[in-house]
């Protein structure tokens, strides 16, 4: 090798001269397989297939509980793009790995892109729903990323040669073929997507979706004057549509038409059903205010959202399949595999379960479940709010587990009483004087009976509540404290309305909730 180095030249730089095509050469090839499969999983039909999804959602689905909890907190409602973008970076070092092996150790390189495919394909094959032809698309792509490989640490190679060595000819031939690979690569993927997206008609479907009409008697109580407060940087009552927390495990979002939707009801019932859109449209729609919460939220944390809801009673649709009465759940399952554990006393209790199909005015967006998703009040979102959902089985606590139940998370799971400061934000300065504290607190099903803050561990003193919408909403409060310069840590706590005072023990998320008071610092000045 030495010898080939020019005496002007530091060894390191040679190093890279060397190594750095190669590399180069490993990720382009990588980049284009996965773009490759992209566009071949969208022109099958079969987008779920495509390798970079497939290995994604495998890795979603087979973490361990922990792994779910750190990634929630620690990016929130981007939990998916940090997964991307971590995938992206392992990718890139590994196919950088495989230029480098294919340049010194040919057909190493190809052996690992053979392996990674063998991932890929297996990742497409135990998708929920895939057969055997769902490993074309990463077959297609490893195929086609294995000759570039070759090609690319080929022409890499004979930039090393020492007589053409400076030759700008062939760095220039080299960098045309990588620029070229880059740009088919994005291509390849960006065509992929939009196909996929087009072929599945969802966006259009959903552009036609009339919103089901609503007899007076059914609609939800009109907001009255002072629920909403408004002291600006507290939580609104009703969340946007675009502002509501999202969690699933879906990379992919299902997009599903009216027409391609409906809802096997089987099980421990009297008669099975099938209900199609049609069926479903012919029910009486009914419209709800409902609050949900996800049980990852943490103390303090904003994974709750508020809306009006548009739809279709659960109860009544159990009630005519007829429910066996040693049945004591309902498994709902998405169109993606994903499944949901609710009891079936809390869907027949009489409080408002409904299949929902409406949000805000809207129908539901994509990522919010369309064309129908479940909404109950009074249980976290991984025990009862199904988003695309296709399936019900009426079955037993004790023959089957849900998805995060099967992952280490309670198989019961009722909201529990929270309430979080919003106002002064935190690790706000704030003038000496008057300061308007607000926030909000909930306790669905049960209701918001009080709200009480304390100023560094002083007594506690009653909050002001705004008027109570519904036991299923949260409930804005506002505290009017003097502040006096230095810091000062706020504490807020909630009461409902059985007279139970919030949990001061702090728990995590896992396996039923987090639980604690929220406190929040603030410098007056
Ligand atoms: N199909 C499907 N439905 C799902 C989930 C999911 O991962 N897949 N997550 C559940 C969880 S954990 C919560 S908290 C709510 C969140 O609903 P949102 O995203 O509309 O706020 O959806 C529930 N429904
Ligand atoms: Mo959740």
């Amino acid at each position: 090798m030495d010898t080939q180095t020019p005496p002007d030249l530091p060894a390191s730089v040679s190093r890279w001269r060397t190594l750095g095509p190669r590399a180069l050469s490993g990720v382009l090839a990588a980049a284009v397989a996965l773009g490759i499969g992209e566009l071949a999983a969208a022109l099958l039909g079969m987008s779920e297939s495509s390798p970079f999804f497939a290995v994604g959602a495998t890795t979603v689905d087979r973490s361990p509980a922990w792994a779910r909890e750190f990634a929630i907190s620690t990016f929130g409602t981007n939990d998916k793009p940090a997964l991307f973008i971590g995938m992206s970076l392992l990718i890139v070092a590994l196919a950088a790995v495989a230029g480098t092996l294919e340049g010194t150790h040919r057909p190493a390189g190809s052996a690992l892109f053979l392996a990674f495919g063998v991932v890929g394909g297996y990742a497409a094959l135990t998708r929920p729903g895939a057969t055997a032809v769902s490993v074309l698309p990463t077959a297609i792509g490893v195929a086609v990323g294995i000759v570039l490989l070759r090609v690319l640490t080929a022409r890499a190679r004979s930039l090393e040669e020492p007589t053409v060595h400076a030759s700008a000819m062939t760095r220039r031939r080299f960098l045309a073929l990588a620029a070229s690979a880059a740009a088919a690569a994005a291509a390849a993927g960006a065509i992929g997507r939009q196909l996929a997206q087009k072929a599945s008609g969802a966006v259009a479907n959903r552009m036609s979706f009339r919103l089901p009409s609503v007899l007076a008697t059914n609609r939800s109580r009109p907001i009255a004057a002072g629920t909403d407060i408004a002291v600006p940087g507290s939580t609104p009552f009703v969340t946007e549509n675009d502002g509501f927390y999202r969690i699933d495990t879906a990379l992919q979002v299902p997009l599903l038409t009216t027409e391609d939707w409906s809802l096997r009801i089987h099980g421990m019932v009297d008669r099975d059903r099938t209900l199609r859109w049609s069926d479903l449209m012919r029910r009486t729609a009914i419209e709800r205010t409902v609050t949900l919460t996800c049980v990852s939220n943490e103390v303090g944390g904003t994974l709750a959202g508020n809306a009006t809801w548009v739809g279709y009673s659960i109860k009544d649709l159990l009630d005519e399949v007829g429910v066996h009465p040693d049945a004591d759940m309902l498994l709902s399952r998405s169109v993606d595999g994903f499944t949901v554990g609710t009891p079936l006393a809390a869907l027949r209790d009489g409080r408002d379960a409904i299949l929902a199909v409406a949000m805000n005015g809207e129908p539901l967006p994509f990522v919010h479940g369309y064309p129908v998703r479940q909404v109950v009040p009074g249980l976290y979102g991984f025990v009862s709010a199904t988003k695309w959902v296709v399936d019900w089985e009426v079955t037993r606590f004790d023959r089957a587990q849900a998805y995060w139940t099967q992952r280490g998370w309670a198989e019961q799971a009722p909201i529990k009483t929270a309430s979080r400061i919003d106002v002064p934000a935190s690790f706000a300065r704030v003038a000496e004087g008057d300061v308007l504290v607000a926030g909000t607190a909930w306790a669905q099903q049960r209701g918001i009976a009080r709200v009480e803050v304390r100023v560094d561990d002083g007594p506690w003193r009653d909050a002001t509540l705004a008027v109570e919408y519904s036991i299923d909403t949260w409930r804005q409060w506002t505290y009017r404290w003097t502040a006096t310069a230095g810091n000062h840590t706020l504490q807020v706590r909630a009461t409902d309305q059985d007279g139970e005072v919030q949990d001061e023990r702090r728990a995590e998320p896992i396996p039923a909730g987090a639980s604690g008071w929220h406190t929040r610092t603030v410098a007056v000045i």
